[in-house]
């Protein structure tokens, strides 16, 4: 007795730790960034210009970083292979002078010193006293620059870092397998718009849920009863949480998997639902499980799904990011 006890709380971590190692020696994070042996870090290069806050939160969302070189080798490395790949002049690094001016930092508070740290001549130079961000030129000189302006800029994942959600196949270990739903789930408690939560599904590489039956209901209920919900601010609305389903075009509501509504295995409107006409066009669902319309723009709690059916442990990801994928 006292052996099995024991066995069943080791080896769910046995297995944790073993679907970590192993995925750090297949050195795989995700499709869409590559691996560079030589500074054992993954990497992706957005070619769509950002604000510099938006890049870092955009690296964020797909469980990276904002790069900046750690040293003289990883700044030799990157910029050989952005010159390699991409044609921009510049792109934003993870580092500003935020909290004092002239000091300039990492985004995990390394002092610039500790870091590749290659001004180009006369720089920083705080032009017109609003240049509190960081900016690498491909001939390696850094730059400071207005943090609104918008450019290229490398996510970075370090191979040390790399947690693999071994059920969900995942590289973010928040997600809840659900095997009789072949499914996994995560209940975002930060409070998004429709389109944002939608953006940030698919940067997990998943989707704004979807309720295909009763059981699935049930479940998001739970999920949506267990989440830490309270003193959470900046809700607009609350009681409800964003699915994906919609009726943006105003031709009928239908999901973001499966088109109608009515055709996906779940359409329980709550009392009186929809009520909100052509103003209230995004999906919701009340916390007992009813589907809701709400105004696009509102901000609510919402759920990602993200598909395992039919795929082994050992595969790489899945088809279904790619339709997303922008
Ligand atoms: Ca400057
Ligand atoms: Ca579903
Ligand atoms: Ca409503």
């Amino acid at each position: 007795m006292v052996r099995v006890k024991y066995l069943s709380i080791v080896f769910p971590v046995l297995l944790t730790l073993l679907g970590t190692n192993a995925q750090q020696t297949k050195k795989f994070f995700r499709k869409d960034y590559t691996y560079l042996t030589t500074t054992e870090a993954f990497y992706k290069i957005h070619t769509i210009g950002r604000t510099w806050s938006e890049a870092k939160q955009r690296c964020e969302m797909e469980g990276a970083s904002l790069f900046y070189a750690g040293s003289d080798d990883e700044a030799n490395d990157v910029i050989s292979w952005w010159n390699q790949t991409q044609p921009f002049f510049a792109l934003w690094v993870g580092i500003t002078d935020f909290l004092v001016m002239d000091v300039y930092e990492t985004i995990d508070c390394r002092p610039i010193l500790e870091v590749y740290s290659n001004w180009g001549p006369g720089e920083p130079n705080n032009a017109g006293g609003v240049e509190d961000c960081v900016q690498l030129y491909r001939n390696g000189n850094l730059n400071d620059d207005n943090c609104g302006k918008k450019y290229p800029f490398i996510c970075r994942k370090t191979l040390e870092s790399l947690q693999w959600n071994t059920e969900c196949n995942l590289p973010d270990t928040d997600y809840i397998y659900n095997e009789a739903l072949e499914a996994c789930y995560k209940f975002h408690i930060d409070p998004k718009n429709w389109t944002e939560a939608v953006t940030v599904c698919n940067a997990e590489q998943s989707y704004l849920a979807v309720i295909n039956s009763q059981m699935e209901a049930d479940y998001l209920v739970k999920l949506t009863e267990d989440a830490k919900k309270d003193k959470v601010s900046g809700l607009s609305v609350t009681g409800a949480v964003s699915l994906g389903f919609h009726n943006r075009d105003g031709g009928g509501w239908k999901t973001i998997k499966c088109s109608p509504l009515e055709d996906c295995g779940y359409a329980e409107w709550g009392n009186q639902q929809p009520d909100g006409g052509t103003n209230d066009t995004c999906g919701s669902m009340f916390y007992n499980g009813r589907l809701n319309d709400v105004a696009c723009h509102h901000k609510l709690f919402y759920i990602c799904e993200h598909d395992v059916r039919n795929k082994t442990l050992s595969e790489p990801l899945d088809e279904a990011f790619n339709q997303y994928t922008t």
